[in-house]
């Protein structure tokens, strides 16, 4: 079935590098994905992180590139309308896969995800690059991920977030890099005043998503009421311009190693099972 995307929603995107698309995903894709979540649970990858835990146990769970390793997130990957929603916001000729990640907030979870654009912590580089981001429960806009319109469009390698500190357990071996060395300026105070940054988050279904390039800065979540919790699976996606590229510092998460033991080197494009073809 052909998705009902419209010319505007793309121009949004290209405009806003942000945009909420309502009812892409059928209620099969998010029991699939709910059901890979409680599966990958259950046996997570090495990356996997508790980034925050409160007084009351409260926490937030993170883990990426899972997906090799639970058949659900690889269904999805592979047959959802996940790559094509990608090929057509990019406005891309091929869309590769790149990553999956898991952001889950155990009920009344307060913490928010610090302010932050993903591209520059990755290892590739690019414009055509973004996030589907899919609330398995429904959300209330002022609990979901926040995005400055625009900010997508600068130029700018804002100061990274080092989010390696993010381990209230003390987790070994987790990822800390020195950041800044490469950032061009120092992240603005977003939170303060959302409303002069025109800060824009929505209220979300189950099968909603909001496509975001990954330039753009977001954050923000959490502050959940004491009786909701907030699973989010999101898939990452590669476009045209899109090169492999090992940066000195500040990757996170680092593939570099992964990519090069498929024969992946910086300035290649997206390929190999490891970074595989989706679309079309
Ligand atoms: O959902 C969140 O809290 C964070 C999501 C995020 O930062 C991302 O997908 O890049």
């Amino acid at each position: 079935m052909a998705l009902q995307i419209t010319d505007e929603q793309v121009a949004s995107f290209q405009r806003d590098g942000v945009v909420m698309l309502q009812s892409m995903f059928d209620p099969t894709w998010i029991e699939l994905l709910k059901a890979g979540l409680a599966e990958h649970r259950k046996a997570p990858s090495p990356r996997a992180r508790i980034w925050d835990r409160d007084e009351q146990d409260r926490t937030m769970f993170w883990d990426s590139m899972a997906w090799q390793g639970v058949p659900q997130y690889q269904q999805f990957v592979f047959e959802s309308p996940a790559a094509e929603i990608a090929g057509r916001m990019l406005g891309s000729q091929q869309i590769n896969f790149y990553f999956d990640a898991v952001f889950v907030r155990s009920p009344g979870s307060q913490f928010e995800t610090p302010w932050h654009q993903d591209e520059p912590y990755w290892s590739v580089s690019g414009h055509d690059t973004c996030t589907v981001w899919m609330p398995l429960e429904p959300v209330k806009a002022k609990n979901a991920l926040a995005f400055v319109p625009g900010s997508h469009l600068g130029g700018v390698v804002f100061d990274q977030y080092d989010f390696g500190t993010l381990n209230p357990d003390g987790k070994t071996d987790v990822d800390r890099s020195d950041f800044a060395a490469i950032a061009e300026a120092d992240i603005p105070d977003i939170s303060s005043n959302p409303e002069a940054f025109g800060v824009v988050s929505w209220d979300m279904e189950p099968g909603d998503c909001v496509v975001f390039n990954s330039r753009i800065l977001h954050g923000g979540s959490g502050q959940l009421p004491e009786d909701v919790g907030l699973s989010v699976f999101t898939s990452k996606w590669l476009g045209d311009d899109v090169h492999i590229a090992f940066r000195e510092q500040g990757m996170d998460p680092d593939f570099s190693e992964i990519m090069k033991e498929h024969g992946l080197a910086p300035g290649d494009r997206p390929a190999t099972d490891l970074l595989p073809q989706v679309w079309p």
